[in-house]
């Protein structure tokens, strides 16, 4: 039919949408590790389209969602910078209404992945109403910003060419790096696992939980999919735990006890910096 144009009183306009295609992409960019950045640097080149705790919206449309970005973290100052300076103005190219939530697992015991990004799904939440959850190793930066940081029919995986692993997926079912689920999907899985202690599996156990649950992995091809690693050593309290590999076995039966329902933490300290939100979680962790 017929599009009536009504025109806004003085001073007022209608918001539109944002667009399907955000329509400020480049496509491939380009991503260096070497320089040296001061946060306070960064703050001053991007901080100022940003509300305080790394939050953003586009004034000049109504975003499609509303997404938060949870980034697992311990201990990587060095990676936060890189990160913080390369994805800001990607997000905000591509027009989301956004916000940055850094899960520091507080203490020296066993690393949580896993556990951390649940309690970012359930702290973001009490920030606002989000309904997309992009979950984000601190270290991974995206090469193309056609790789959208938002929610799909069915949960997404992101990192799916990873320089590490020359430009391609290191096997079918690989989950890691970065993915996206809305709320509905992530509750439909009751939330991840919050078992897997130490390094390795946790990815592999979301990806079964999302099969089990009779939905399917979306993809971005592999040249927009592209992504750079910063390379790093092996973290302390981080080690390989050979329990971890054998969980797989029994996700389809512990999965409706272990997750979103049985989680529990505790919060010691909320910071809200011009770039992100510094969420320092004790998750109980075994020495
Ligand atoms: N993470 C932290 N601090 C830690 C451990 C993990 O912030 O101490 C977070 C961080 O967001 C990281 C993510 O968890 O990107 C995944 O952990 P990881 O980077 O240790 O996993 P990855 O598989 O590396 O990338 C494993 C060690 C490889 C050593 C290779 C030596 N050349
Ligand atoms: C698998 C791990 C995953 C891990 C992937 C890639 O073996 O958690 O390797 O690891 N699964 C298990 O341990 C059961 S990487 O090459 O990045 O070190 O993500």
């Amino acid at each position: 039919g017929q599009a009536l144009n009504v025109t806004p009183a003085s001073g007022e306009r209608t918001m539109e949408p944002c667009p399907e295609t955000p329509p400020n992409l480049v496509g491939p960019l380009h991503v260096d590790f070497d320089s040296e950045r001061s946060l306070d640097q960064i703050r001053k080149e991007v901080g100022h389209f940003l509300q305080e705790g790394g939050r953003y919206k586009p004034q000049e449309c109504i975003s499609k969602q509303k997404v938060a970005v949870i980034i697992p973290f311990r201990n990587r100052h060095e990676h936060l910078k890189h990160w913080m300076y390369y994805l800001h103005p990607i997000l905000i190219r591509q027009q989301l209404d956004y916000g940055i939530y850094v899960i520091n697992q507080d203490g020296d015991g066993i690393f949580n992945r896993a556990k951390l990004m649940n309690a970012g799904f359930s702290e973001a939440l009490k920030q606002y109403d989000y309904e997309c959850f992009v979950f984000s190793d601190i270290d991974l930066v995206p090469l193309d910003d056609r790789n959208l940081y938002r929610c799909f029919d069915n949960p997404r995986h992101l990192a799916v060419a990873m320089d590490k692993f020359n430009f391609n997926l290191p096997y079918n079912t690989y989950f890691g790096g970065v993915s996206s689920l809305s709320k509905q999907h992530f509750l439909k899985i009751n939330g991840f696992p919050n078992g897997y202690w130490g390094w390795g599996g946790e990815d592999d156990d979301i990806y079964k939980r999302i099969i089990f649950r009779g939905m399917t992995i979306s993809r971005p091809d592999l040249m927009i999919g592209r992504y750079k690693m910063i390379r790093h050593q092996r973290d302390l309290h981080n080690e390989p735990n050979p329990v971890n590999p054998d969980k797989l076995q029994k996700t389809q039966f512990t999965m409706d006890q272990d997750g979103l329902n049985s989680l529990s933490y505790t919060v010691k300290k909320i910071e809200k910096d011009k770039l992100y939100t510094f969420i320092s979680v004790d998750i109980q962790a075994p020495a």
